[in-house]
């Protein structure tokens, strides 16, 4: 059988665990993530003609490594590079949890997203046009229903495909135009003066990190020219846009994020029973 690895991320309390444990059942193995304490749920099991290893990742909203469930994440995700990585969001609060999908992407994870929740978001009339997020994120998004059991198969249909699938998507959510150019301009500074850190870090994700001062996940030194080159674009746009440039990037993000939920998420008035 083909081994897929296989790593579920999401917000606290978007139901990782009860999805896992509805996809796994009794093939469910409780450990420790090295170093702290935190739990670590691991599974295998046979689905069609694959052997699953699921890996529950520490609920995080971001990759920022600003805590030790990100340092986990981001290490997790860079280092052992998972086969698939299903996100799961909760479909009631999808603005607040794409912040986290939208630093997948950065990251070039081989994502699905599990729209968790989706039958609280039904009650509650949240509407969510799923091809058109697909479309927007150029990923699979499959509905789930973790307490119900329901979408289990699909999900786990979708991950086989992510895994069989020859290329990868080439998506890329844009920033601004300017940003985009220094964004551009470091990724090829790092090709030319340090190129090994781009055989170890995604592009993106790298550049992005760099520009934030989010360093502590990168093992190596950086060469002078780099810092240098850093420190000119976080001033270029700081004179630019007169904010700061961890500030920027988060607000970029934001600003992608308020696009494709406006274009997805229709709110519809639910008409209470009365039962009196
Ligand atoms: P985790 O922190 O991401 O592991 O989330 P949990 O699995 O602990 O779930 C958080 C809460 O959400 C629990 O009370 C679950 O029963 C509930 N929950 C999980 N999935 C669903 C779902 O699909 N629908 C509904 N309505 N509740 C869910
Ligand atoms: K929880
Ligand atoms: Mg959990």
């Amino acid at each position: 059988d083909k081994i897929i690895k296989v790593a579920v991320a999401g917000n606290p309390n978007t139901g990782k665990t009860t999805l896992i444990n509805a996809i796994a059942g009794t093939n469910l193995h409780v450990g420790n993530w090295p170093g702290v304490t935190l739990e670590k749920k691991e599974a295998r099991f046979k689905y069609r003609d694959y052997e699953i290893h699921l890996i529950d990742l520490p609920g995080t909203y971001s990759l920022s490594n600003d805590t030790a469930e990100e340092k986990i994440a981001v290490e997790f995700l860079i280092k052992e590079k998972p086969d698939v990585v299903i996100d799961v969001v909760d479909s009631t609060n999808l603005e607040r949890n794409l912040y986290l999908t939208v630093q997948l992407l950065e990251l070039e994870a081989p994502l699905v997203v599990a729209l968790n929740m989706w039958d609280e978001a039904k009650s509650k009339g949240i509407d969510i046009d799923v091809e058109k997020l697909e479309k927007l994120l150029c990923i699979r998004a499959v509905p789930t229903s973790a307490v119900k059991e329901e979408g289990i198969k699909e999900l786990l249909d979708a991950v086989i495909e992510i895994y069989e699938r020859k290329e990868k998507p080439k998506c890329v959510l844009h920033f601004e135009d300017q940003v985009e150019e220094h964004i551009k301009g470091l990724i090829d500074k790092i090709k030319e003066v340090q190129p090994i850190l781009l055989d170890l870090y995604p592009a993106r994700y790298l550049a992005l990190s760099l520009i934030e001062g989010n360093t502590s996940f990168i093992d190596l030194s950086l060469s002078e020219d780099i810092q240098k080159y850093v420190q000119n674009v976080r001033k270029e746009i700081e004179k630019l846009y007169h904010k700061d440039p961890v500030t920027f990037i988060v607000e970029e993000r934001y600003s992608i994020i308020i696009s494709i939920y406006e274009q997805v998420v229709k709110k519809h008035v639910v008409k209470s029973v009365d039962i009196t």
